[in-house]
């Protein structure tokens, strides 16, 4: 077996460790090749438990010595654990010094300790502290940290780790040295070191209490332009987190490392969050919007970590979304609430929930689906998932409707109360937002409401209609359902708050409430009405579930010109769209798509609406994605679904033909640039207009529009501007394109990050002939193209084999042929970065032949590999699991 393979972890064998560490001084003597590390702990036994060996977790270590207080010991090595029997009786604590080396340089894992651009960094979250030295490797464990770190001085000028710096010196041989000691006992996960030649930016920042408190932000020497915007980022959740929640900065110093080798967005160690550059490093020059969005949310996740995760951390990882839930769900608000006004809320809203339903479906209805408090993994690194992530931030956001806004806060707070310093489970989250709201549904409906932590797969909520005219009564049954999923096969009733509105026929609401479903099927009624009214069921998307009811078209467009609820009058417009693809797809192989005059006027008073926000505009004029349509089906011609959808979007691009024009011209100005929702809306509605735009001009050879997209590519003044325009000539075929992605390379071929995007607009570009695959062989031999750097490998495998399902499933199978040599290749580099990729095929059972046959050859390719990583191995056999 490969170092680290293990069976499978089951969340009811949990036992509470059997020794404590409360002390760890660590010793770096830092080198690429060999770094050594000296490790003393202050270890004790458990008191509660029977006398038992110590198990310290180990891997990829060379063992040089193991000290009891001071004198030699036995010891025994076991499956990568060092075991330790003869330890002294009773239960006084002991010291234990471990002296470990490692080789930093060839960790292409990027777990543990590891060199990058030849700085050194740290994960360690979940399981890399044992990559680093031998320890009780688990987030129960919860130690003080002691670090010293010695490095060659003119190579690593800067040396960090998590606290605050208590000394540091000069050593002889142009070695330097740094102490660091952290205030706040952590588990091993949260524990970080950096070296290197960095340079910070630094901003001093009081809390209400006023207490001073630096912050940096650290970053490579060419870099220190571009972390403005971060630094702005930590400074809003530093002053967020205080006055929503109550919660201030516990630290004297508060640090962000930018690394551009980095696993995944980046990791709240405490004091020292280390953080991927694509969710750093910002610049009107080199990002866009989207880009600026991402940096705010990821710097404030990170930071309300500081509190969710780190005060109050995980007892295992099963409660992994005890912290990522709760954690995603406060970065949510914190950016609904920069964003201010309701609408810009509501637009952050869909893009949430967007993200909900086009990956976290998808994997709750596939081999992987596991629920937001999962029973079992082999390899705890699969389960960092959208399920975790943002399902669990909704099950936090139900809580939240279930008790309000203040009471949700009530809760927090009561949270806090009871468990700072403590390492607790879901189970305790949720008690204490219930016990500070006695009164509520919550409290009341608690045991059968943690079902959401319990019950994996997407209840579907079906609602029927009853209009009885001679009393004025409507009446709404409401029906709840689970499909099964792997290893659960029946579901009882979910908790499902409903926010429901009726419009009266002049579109005005005439009532509105919050229906809490409990029962597999409950009815509502309304009386005294004079009409039958359109219903608005979900709004806001209050749980979430797939909510199914017979709109008419009349219906929907009413919803859609008239809902006080933005987010189901976009969602309105989505089911309009959805409706039409999949008539057109269930229809005969070819037959023409006609877009509808009824569609096409609602699209274009949308477009043209006095007063209603750009943003919300875009959000409403961008088809449904794809993977979205396609989960709408049994069985999957993802390629049908492609053609599909782009002849919707040539025929919204010809109908519309002025208005885009106009939206373009409109919108295309915004003065100087800002990141702000307002005018970073109007770019994003000038991008779209610039698209559809070029695409018509494909059907009659009219170049001015081309000509104009090339213009603005050259002239843009920002990101944004500049790569929509880019993406309008790739996305519409344009010849143009060729000469454009020439120039952007030419232009930012210093710029890593910028670099990812034009690899990934390539990869993801619509598929004409076949001709994606060979331009991504191509483009794999391109210079700038790295597969060991998590960033580059993501912008070009990624964005072909997991965003252009258009491209990727091609009937020859040459796709997922390309897919599997990468897993593979990837496995033996980074099994982390490998297994996402192996989810690509996670849906291979809904696709249709030849799709299907060739996707599981495919799959048994790469799980009949010999020495698999646990990460893909896991991945492939669930997979192909009956
Ligand atoms: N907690 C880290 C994720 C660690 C992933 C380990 N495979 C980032 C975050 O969610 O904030
Ligand atoms: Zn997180």
């Amino acid at each position: 077996m490969r170092e680290g393979q293990n069976a499978v972890i089951y969340r009811a064998d949990y036992q509470p460790p059997p020794y404590w560490i409360d002390a760890v001084e660590l010793v770096f003597d830092l080198d690429p090749a060999k770094t050594r590390v000296l490790n003393r702990m202050k270890v004790r036994r458990n008191p509660d438990l029977p006398a038992q060996p110590l198990k310290l977790d180990g891997e990829e270590l060379n063992l040089a010595r193991v000290l009891v207080n001071g004198q030699g010991t036995s010891f025994k090595l076991e499956g990568g654990r060092l075991v330790l029997e003869n330890l002294p009786e009773g239960h006084e604590p002991f010291e234990l010094e471990i002296f470990t080396t490692c080789a930093p340089a060839k960790n292409t894992q990027l777990m543990g300790l590891y060199v990058s651009n030849g700085s050194f960094f740290t994960q360690c979250e979940a399981e890399g502290f044992r990559r680093i030295t031998y320890f009780l490797d688990r987030p129960d464990v919860m130690a003080s940290y002691t670090v010293t770190l010695r490095a060659d001085k003119r190579l690593y000028p800067v040396l960090l780790s998590n606290g605050n710096r208590v000394g540091a010196g000069e050593l002889d041989d142009g070695r330097h040295w740094a102490r660091w000691v952290d205030p706040h006992r952590k588990p091993s996960y949260l524990f970080a070191l950096v070296a290197g030649q960095l340079v910070c930016r630094e901003q001093k920042v009081l809390s209400r209490g006023g207490k001073e408190h630096l912050l940096q932000v650290y970053v490579r020497a060419g870099d220190l332009d571009k972390t403005e915007h971060a630094m702005h980022s930590l400074m809003a959740s530093v002053a967020w987190d205080e006055a929503r929640f109550g919660l201030p900065l516990d630290l004297e110093r508060f640090m962000v490392v930018a690394t551009s080798d980095f696993n995944m967005g980046a990791m709240e160690n405490k004091g020292l969050n280390i953080f991927n550059t694509k969710y750093v490093l910002a610049s009107q020059a080199t990002a866009t919007d989207t880009d600026f969005a991402n940096i705010e949310s990821v710097v404030g996740h990170e930071y309300f970590h500081n509190w969710t995760g780190n005060r109050i951390t995980c007892r295992d990882w099963f409660q992994l979304s005890l912290k990522e839930g709760l954690t995603v769900f406060r970065d949510q608000e914190f950016s609904q609430d920069l964003a201010g006004e309701a609408s810009a809320r509501a637009v952050k809203r869909i893009e949430d929930v967007r993200v909900l339903r086009t990956a976290q479906f998808p994997e709750d209805a596939g081999p992987m689906a596991h629920p937001v408090r999962p029973d079992q993994y082999l390899e705890i690194n699969n389960f960092y998932t959208v399920t975790i992530y943002e399902k669990g931030a909704e099950v936090v956001r139900m809580m939240q409707t279930l008790v309000g806004r203040d009471g949700f806060a009530r809760g927090l707070k009561l949270y806090f109360e009871r468990h700072d310093g403590q390492a607790v489970t879901c189970d305790e989250f949720a008690q204490a937002i219930a016990d500070a709201n006695p009164q509520s549904k919550l409290h009341e409906l608690l045991p059968q409401f943690k079902r959401w932590y319990s019950q994996a797969g997407t209840p579907r909520v079906k609602a029927t209609s009853q209009w009885d005219a001679a009393t004025g009564t409507y009446r709404l049954t409401l029906s709840q359902s689970c499909p099964p999923t792997p290893g659960q096969a029946d579901k009882a009733p979910f908790v499902i708050p409903v926010a429901w509105g009726l419009l009266g026929p002049d579109g005005r609401e005439v009532a509105h409430g919050l229906h809490v479903l409990t029962q597999a099927s409950e009815t509502l009624a309304v009386e005294g009405l004079a009409a039958e009214p359109v219903p608005s069921i979900l709004r806001g998307f209050s749980a979430p579930v797939i909510l199914e009811f017979d709109y008419s078209d009349e219906q929907l467009l009413a919803l859609l010109a008239h809902d006080t609820d933005p987010f189901n009058r976009w969602e309105a417009g989505q089911r309009l769209a959805v409706n039409r693809a999949l008539a057109a797809i269930r229809g005969e192989a070819g037959a023409a798509l006609h877009l509808d005059a009824p569609f096409i006027e609602a699209m274009r008073s949308i477009l043209r609406h006095p007063t209603l926000d750009a943003a919300f505009k875009e959000l409403v004029l961008t088809l449904p994605a794809e993977t979205y349509i396609a989960e709408q089906l049994d069985v999957v011609d993802p390629q049908r679904v492609h053609a599909v959808r782009e002849s919707m979007r040539e025929q919204l691009a010809a109908a519309l033909l002025h208005d885009w024009a106009w939206a373009y011209e409109a919108h295309k100005d915004c003065g100087a640039y800002r990141p702000d929702p307002v005018s970073a809306g109007r770019r994003a509605l000038a991008g779209l207009a610039l698209t559809h735009l070029c695409i018509a001009a494909r059907r009659t050879h009219d170049p001015v529009w081309p000509g104009k997209a090339y213009q603005r590519f050259k002239d843009a003044s920002n990101m944004t501007d500049r790569f929509n325009a880019l993406a309008a000539l790739v996305i519409s075929g344009h010849e143009l394109a060729r000469s454009a992605l020439e120039r952007f390379h030419a232009m930012f071929k210093d710029e890593p990050l910028v670099l990812d995007k034009w690899f990934s607009l390539q990869a993801g570009a619509p598929d004409r002939g076949g001709n994606i695959l060979p331009a991504v062989r191509q483009l794999m031999q391109h210079p700038d193209f790295n597969i060991r750097n998590p960033n580059r490998a993501r912008s070009l495998v990624f964005s072909y084999c997991s965003a252009n399902p258009g491209a990727f499933h091609r009937p020859d199978a040459a796709g997922y042929v390309f897919w599997s040599e990468r897993v593979i290749e990837l496995d033996a580099i980074n099994p982390q970065v490998a297994a996402r990729l192996a989810r690509a095929l996670d849906r291979w059972r809904k696709l249709a032949e030849p799709q299907r046959s060739g996707a599981r050859e495919a799959i048994a390719r790469v799980a009949a590999k010999a020495d698999l990583s646990n990460d893909v191995r896991e991945v492939v056999t669930r997979a192909l699991a009956e």
